[in-house]
């Protein structure tokens, strides 16, 4: 496994160390000046230098805000970098992979000091992460995967599994189901991790069942407006009569579909057994209104565990590959319960 070297922006240090010095002598007057009494200092090690904390700069690329589970993702990570003081380029690509590559482009010219991004799709990273190699500046993967061979240009990928997900959803609809299904299938972003994963995971389970079968599959793009117009469509289709349940890669395009179903006067979550990956509050909502019937988590609160990996990186340490989150599966019997102290 090869360490990434932190790139030192030339100058930079020493010119801002006289700054910080300053401020942190004028921080030091201030507090003495209080109204309380300042507790009484401790005498300094021997020897001990002033730490002048240079403020980390991290440059990230969101994907885009096409689900509720990516608004709770941004939201993560903007407070927690906002909360330990780091500075945060943020970017938003519109869910394009050549937006990011422009942005992960403009954060080597900016020099950053770590570079994080969520990658829209597994394919065509290799040259970009390359030249960011080559600057020198430590790369982490937040939430999708890529398919680089060479695994020393990121140093850490944060995220799920989604195959797990996609296992944990085809599990419930077995065991909901007695192994009898006619599956229509909403699929995310093609090309994207959670798609092409969610999809093998679930199909794993499909495998060891032949009474269930996908007859129907199309992406939605991971947004509810598409999930709702490719369920539509599936409902016109000559297979609408056999459908009797509904998997879907993430909430939003479930709940696109739902109402969908209901416009055709159909009942979700009775007619038609729906089954959807993320667990974000609109899920648990239509859960507890017994429209969708399970949802597996998939938490995207992952700003903590992002910006540990900036400071370890910045305090030269090797990560591991790959950080898991941990997550849960829910059904319409926990909804109400849960649905108070959700966070997303
Ligand atoms: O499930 C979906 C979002 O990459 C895990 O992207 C993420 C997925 C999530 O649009 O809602």
């Amino acid at each position: 496994m090869k360490k990434y070297q932190v790139a030192k922006r030339p100058g930079a240090g020493l010119a801002n160390s006289g700054i910080w010095l300053a401020l942190a002598a004028c921080c030091v007057f201030l507090s003495s000046c209080g109204e309380k009494p300042a507790e009484p200092a401790k005498p300094a090690a021997e020897g001990a230098a002033p730490i002048a904390k240079k403020k980390i700069v991290v440059g990230f690329s969101q994907i885009g805000a096409e689900s509720g589970w990516r608004a709770a993702n941004t939201e993560s990570i903007q407070s927690e970098a906002k909360k330990r003081g780091i500075e945060l380029k943020f970017s938003d690509a519109q869910q394009k992979q050549e937006n990011q590559i422009n942005a992960l482009r403009s954060f080597i010219a900016q020099g950053v000091d770590v570079i994080a991004f969520s990658p829209v799709i597994v394919s065509g990273w290799e040259p970009v992460l390359q030249d960011i190699k080559k600057a020198g500046i430590p790369v982490v993967l937040t939430d999708r995967a890529v398919d680089a061979k060479d695994d020393s240009l990121y140093a850490t990928f944060i995220g799920s599994d989604f195959i797990e997900e996609g296992h944990r959803a085809g599990e419930w609809l077995a065991k909901a189901t007695g192994g009898k299904a006619m599956i229509a299938e909403l699929v995310g972003t093609p090309g994207s991790a959670p798609a092409i994963d969610r999809k093998k995971g679930f199909e794993d389970v499909l495998a060891k069942n032949p009474g269930m079968k996908i007859i129907k599959s199309q992406s939605g793009d991971f947004t509810r407006t598409k999930g709702k117009e490719v369920m539509e469509a599936f409902l016109k289709s000559p297979e609408a009569k056999q459908i009797t349940a509904l998997y879907a890669h993430n909430d939003d395009m479930a709940l696109g579909a739902i109402q969908a179903i209901e416009e055709a006067g159909l009942k979700p979550g009775k007619d038609i057994l729906i089954v959807s990956i993320d667990g974000v509050k609109g899920a648990f909502q239509a859960m507890a209104d017994g429209k969708l019937n399970c949802t597996v988590e998939c938490n995207p609160l992952i700003g903590p565990q992002l910006f540990d990996a900036v400071e370890a990186l910045m305090a030269k340490k090797t990560l591991p590959k790959h950080t898991g989150v941990l997550e849960s599966v829910y059904e319409q019997s926990q909804a109400k319960d849960a649905l108070p102290t959700r966070k997303y």
